[in-house]
């Protein structure tokens, strides 16, 4: 269903002569009330004046994580403390996190965005949804909690974790539609199959949300098939809101941009030239109605594409495609640059395969190794050892072909690899730089 027809599906001309007027206010508001931004256009000899078009968002200045952690906790806010309501951090394990403030209106804003999502990928009003993302400082559990409501659904606010009581509640409380990690979706399905739990006879279940970690269409298909549901994608980070800075309708063909609210560009990462539409790069984000921490031209590190082609469900906004790596979290292993998604989407060809995996890389003397580990289905005896031979002789020679990188491949058995509640740890780099 579409939440919002007057904006999702907004004409064109109409949706850029809104667009230009709220960037036009935001380059005003963070001009006068961040030193950050009045700074760097100070520098750049840049004037709200000088922003007439959508074009001349090229102008501007990046801003990239680091802007924020320089600025921590909250210096990049745009308003006084007294008008922030809510405040949430980046998942990043490494040093400070980047802290993002939210006020009232950035919450109304943000509970209709999610609205949107979650009608998208199915919730109506009279429906139970379980909402198994984490409550706190990570912007998943209560992001979707307030779309939930907003649409006017029965939320059940469990957060993640506590695997078999989350599926007790799902058989007691009649839950239509899950919100979590799509590697946290998976283990619960195992978990219900060793429950003796079947989806199809003992459980509700229509409808997942899943997002926050890269998930491939193969995956999708197994969690759809486990669950017996239909599995929707919702994109977003903290900096730029949480959930819900895109999503899929039904046609399941890239996540639409709630251009109301946000500008999307495409740039290469390593020249930052704006690349044409179509063309894979890093995602640039500019929020245009954000009242609290507004972000110009955030670099968001996450590689994808951006589609203007007409979708069959009518939203007007554009598309992101999937998610396919992070321009920080490629490897480059022996100077060939993979991300983990390809390696996952190569795995997920074999169907002798879990979509458990980990990809350990090391240095050995001067060289890049990496080890593939993956679980092997439980159809698959692991005592026929030449069978399992075979196959991880037959992965390495396709990784080899088609990424160009040799691998050792260890196939382990199924359940072995650490599950997680929340987003999934795909890579381990022992290597020291
Ligand atoms: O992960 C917000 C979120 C919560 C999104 C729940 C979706 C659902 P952060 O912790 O700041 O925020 O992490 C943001 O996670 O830059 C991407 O690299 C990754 N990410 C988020 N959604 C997706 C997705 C939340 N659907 C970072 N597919 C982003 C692939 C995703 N990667």
């Amino acid at each position: 269903m579409i939440w919002n027809k007057a904006r999702e599906c907004m004409d064109r001309q109409e949706l850029e002569q809104l667009q230009i007027e709220r960037l036009q206010n935001v380059i005003s508001h963070v001009s006068k009330n961040v030193p950050f931004y009045k700074d760097r256009f100070h520098e750049l000899d840049i004037d709200c004046c000088d922003i007439k078009t959508l074009d001349d968002i090229k102008k501007l200045p990046f801003t990239i994580k680091q802007d924020l952690r320089d600025n921590y906790p909250f210096g990049m806010f745009a308003v006084h403390m007294s008008d922030i309501v809510r405040i949430h951090a980046s998942s990043g394990t490494t040093g400070k996190p980047s802290v993002v403030g939210y006020t009232q209106k950035d919450i109304a804003t943000w509970s209709e965005l999610m609205a949107r999502t979650l009608s998208s990928a199915g919730l109506e009003r009279n429906m139970v949804v379980q909402v198994a993302f984490g409550y706190g400082l990570f912007t998943g559990g209560l992001g979707a909690h307030y779309g939930a409501e907003r649409v006017g659904a029965s939320v059940i606010p469990i957060s993640g974790g506590n695997t078999k009581r989350q599926i007790m509640l799902m058989q007691d409380f009649c839950t239509e539609m899950i919100c979590c990690t799509p590697s946290y979706a998976l283990y619960i399905a195992e978990t219900m199959a060793e429950m003796g739990i079947d989806p199809k006879k003992d459980l509700k279940l229509k409808y997942g949300l899943f997002g926050a970690e890269p998930w491939t269409n193969s995956m999708r298909r197994e969690i759809e098939e486990k669950l017996n549901i239909r599995a929707t994608d919702v994109y977003g980070l903290s900096e730029i809101m949480g959930p819900g800075v895109a999503y899929e309708c039904e046609c399941q063909n890239g996540m639409h941009v709630p251009e109301d609210h946000f500008l999307v560009e495409i740039v290469d990462p390593n020249t930052l030239e704006v690349l044409p539409i179509g063309e894979k790069g890093e995602l640039v984000i500019t929020t245009i109605t954000k009242e609290g921490i507004p972000v110009i031209r955030y670099r968001t590190r996450d590689i994808t594409t951006i589609s203007a082609d007409p979708c069959p469900c009518g939203r007007t906004n554009v598309r992101i495609g999937k998610v396919l790596g992070r321009s920080d979290d490629m490897l480059i292993i022996r100077g060939v640059n993979v991300f983990p998604s390809q390696i996952e989407s190569l795995l997920m060809e074999f169907g002798d395969l879990e979509p458990h995996y980990q990809l350990i890389v090391d240095r050995i003397g001067n060289l890049d190794s990496l080890e593939i580990q993956v679980e092997i289905s439980e159809n698959l005896f692991s005592d026929e050892v030449k069978r399992l031979e075979d196959l991880q002789h037959k992965i390495s020679s396709d990784i080899l072909s088609t990424l160009g990188i040799s691998a050792k491949v260890k196939l382990v058995e199924p359940k072995t690899i650490e599950r997680s509640e929340g987003k999934a740890k795909r890579v381990i780099d022992k290597r020291v730089f």
